[in-house]
Parts: C-alpha cells; structure tokens; sequence
C-alpha cells in the first residue's frame, strides 16, 4: 500500500452524517488512549490527520478520511474512558452499534489493544462483538516501544488466550512512537480490500 493522498473527509455520529455510500471502510476501534489515532497517523505518513491528545477520550465522533480516493480509514471513538457519564457512553455505545452493524461499506476493523497489559473485559466483548458480525480483521498490539522484546512475546501470548484467539487470528505488534509494524499492518490491509 502506497499512500499518495490522506485527507480528513468528515466527522459524524449519526448515519445521515456519513459520507456518501460506496466506498470501502476500514475502521480503527480499542480503548480510549490506546493509540488509534497515532497508528492512523503513522499508517498515511502524516503527523497530525487525525487528533492525538496526552488525555483519554480526544476522538468523539467517527472520523472518515479519505486514502488515495480509493478507500477510506475510519478513526472511531475509543471505549473505557472513565471520565464519561452513563448518557455519554449509552451514546457512544450507539452509535458504535450503528456504525459497526449497519454500515455496508465497512470491510474489517482493526482492534487495538495495549501490548503492556492484559486485556480489558471490553477488549474482549468488542472482540466477540466484532467476530459476531464476521469484522474482526485483526489485531494490533500497540505501543510496544514501552517493552521489552521478551515481554512483547510474552504479552501477546496474554492477549491471544484473553482473546481467545485461533492459532491462525494474526496480531501485530505496533509502535507509533518507534514506527515500527506498519508494513505488517498495511499489506494485512491490502488483502483486506482485495478479498472485499
Ligand atoms: N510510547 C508510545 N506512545 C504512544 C504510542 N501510540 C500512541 N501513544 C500516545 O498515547 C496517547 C494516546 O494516543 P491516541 O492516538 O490519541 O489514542 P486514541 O486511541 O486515538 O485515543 P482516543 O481518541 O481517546 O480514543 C498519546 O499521548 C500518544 O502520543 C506508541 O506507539 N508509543
Ligand atoms: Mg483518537
């Protein structure tokens, strides 16, 4: 995958916010701070396309952008941010829902999860969620630059038995901040469009 052009298209909550139909999606989903939007940024070579922020919950809104006009990635709102009240989270919980079941163009979602820790009962119930509605394209273990290799290995044994995950379900390990995986993560895409 080569990225020639990334651009923000538009940021919605409800489906008549969407941009138009037609267009495979790939999304980006995971716990609040994870590191979405920094992968996405390190995915299309630009430093700040989509909103990274020190404090949890910077992306509220689904976030479309735009690749080469030929795809789209799709920053979504993270989930197990603390600091949100019960109406928050019932509409984030929705419109989630409605983006993940509904939307025809979505292809596969990429799940992040921390590679420094075991996975959250979230992680876990948005993975099933997502292997329910056949999205589960794959996982990401993200900022691995905090480890070391050893623990890298280990970890990822964590999280695929967390996960229940099959011995052919593929994880990849990410640093935004060391850049690496990214090649990894973006031939998995490749086939991801390829094989829509
Ligand atoms: N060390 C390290 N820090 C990272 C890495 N990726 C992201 N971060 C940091 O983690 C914080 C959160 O990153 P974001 O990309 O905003 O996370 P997000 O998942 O989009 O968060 P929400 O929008 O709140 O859901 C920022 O301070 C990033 O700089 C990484 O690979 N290594
Ligand atoms: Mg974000």
């Amino acid at each position: 995958m080569i990225i020639k052009k990334a651009e923000f298209i538009t940021s919605a909550a409800r489906p008549p916010q969407y941009p138009p139909a037609g267009v495979k999606e790939i999304a980006f989903a995971g716990r609040s701070n994870v590191g979405k939007s920094s992968l996405i940024n390190l995915i299309v070579g630009r430093k700040a396309l989509a909103k990274v922020s020190s404090s949890p919950g910077k992306t509220r809104t689904i976030n479309f952008f735009n690749i080469n006009d030929e795809f789209r990635i799709v920053d979504l709102p993270g989930y197990g941010f603390a600091k949100v009240s019960k109406a928050e989270q019932e509409s984030w919980g929705k419109m989630m829902e409605t983006y993940l079941s509904k939307r025809e163009d979505l292809v596969s979602v990429i799940l992040l999860v921390d590679s420094r820790h075991e996975p959250t009962a979230q992680d876990v119930q948005m993975y099933e969620w997502l292997q329910y509605y056949g999205l589960s394209g794959v996982v990401a273990a993200t900022k691995t630059d905090k480890i070391s290799r050893n623990e890298i290995n280990k970890n990822i044994a964590v999280i695929r038995k967390k996960l229940s995950m099959d011995p052919d379900d593929v994880i990849v390990p990410v640093s935004a901040l060391k850049r690496t995986g990214v090649e990894d993560l973006t031939s998995i895409m490749d086939s991801m469009l390829a094989e829509a």
